[in-house]
């Protein structure tokens, strides 16, 4: 919540998100004793039917399932969903997730929002830490895992000629053009999963960024000319250090340096550009 003001709609958001899921496996790798790795949620592979998925069937292995249904007043707290023309019916959730192992998970601050971040003003809201206890809820959203999580969308994506292009084409929230499958996962899950600061509250967040990482790794190995020019060169980053450069900020560069509070130190963002190299040894398959 307190980086979020410097990690979205800019040039720091594929890089801190994708050191930001590393930091999660290593959590459940030295502290939980797990000893698997991080999946990655295949958007197009489970987009058919969501709630049979195995990521989202409720089932013991699952990720838990849908949410209690909700009378239709009470929907209107849902994130919108895109510019133009293209609106989204409501999924039957949104409700408290009763099934799968985090059926009993509980968050303890309230709903934020996109608005907390548009403000011009530095800083965050002071009521954002207060104790607000809720459920974890759910409103898996067939329609827009049908309409936005195509192969056709992910294709686009893949097929951006500059850095700026395959930001442009992965958030696009414009209305033109395929809706950006980051804001569609996160959309798909519903209240928790859409929240703009609190997202991560929803476990399936982790394994989204997850395949932003790879679907960013695969487009920085596809660099032509010099091979890491979508690594270290022209292609590397684009963008300012702020979210939606509110309040208005430098472009960020591979010295700039960021940080994930708590979870680690600062660091430039140099060594967080290639998966692979240095402490992110890991690779997709
Ligand atoms: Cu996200």
């Amino acid at each position: 919540m307190n980086s979020t003001r410097f990690v979205h709609n800019n040039a720091v958001f594929l890089v801190w998100h994708r050191r930001f899921a590393w930091l999660c496996e290593r959590e459940l790798q030295q502290k939980c004793g797990y000893t698997g790795t991080l999946p990655y949620w295949d958007w197009v592979k489970n987009a058919k039917n969501i709630t049979a998925s195995p990521l989202f069937d409720g089932s013991a292995f699952s990720l838990s399932g849908q949410g209690l249904p909700l009378p239709p007043d009470q929907k209107a707290l849902e994130p919108p969903c895109f510019g133009g023309d293209i609106t989204c019916p409501k999924g039957p959730g949104g409700g408290c997730v009763t099934d799968g192992p985090f059926k009993n998970f509980r968050i303890g601050f309230g709903y934020i929002g996109v608005e907390a971040a548009q403000n011009p003003q530095p800083g965050l809201p002071s009521t954002i830490f207060n104790y607000v206890p809720r459920c974890f809820s759910r409103d898996l959203n067939q329609f827009i895992a049908t309409n936005f999580q195509t192969q056709a969308n992910l294709d686009n994506v893949l097929a951006a000629s500059t850095i700026a292009d395959f930001q442009q084409r992965i958030d696009n929230i414009s209305g033109d053009g395929f809706p950006g499958l980051h804001p569609s996962g996160h959309r798909l899950l519903g209240p928790t999963g859409g929240d703009y600061f609190s997202s991560p509250m929803d476990p399936a967040f982790y394994l989204h960024h997850s395949m932003i990482d790879k679907v960013w790794s695969d487009w920085q190995a596809e660099g032509t000319g010099d091979g890491d020019d979508r690594i270290y060169g022209k292609n590397a980053l684009s963008g300012t250090l702020t979210t939606l450069n509110i309040p208005p900020s430098a472009n960020a560069t591979l010295e700039s340096v960021i940080n994930w509070g708590p979870l680690e130190g600062p660091s430039t963002i140099r060594p967080m550009m290639a998966v692979g190299r240095g402490d992110l040894c890991y690779r997709y398959e």
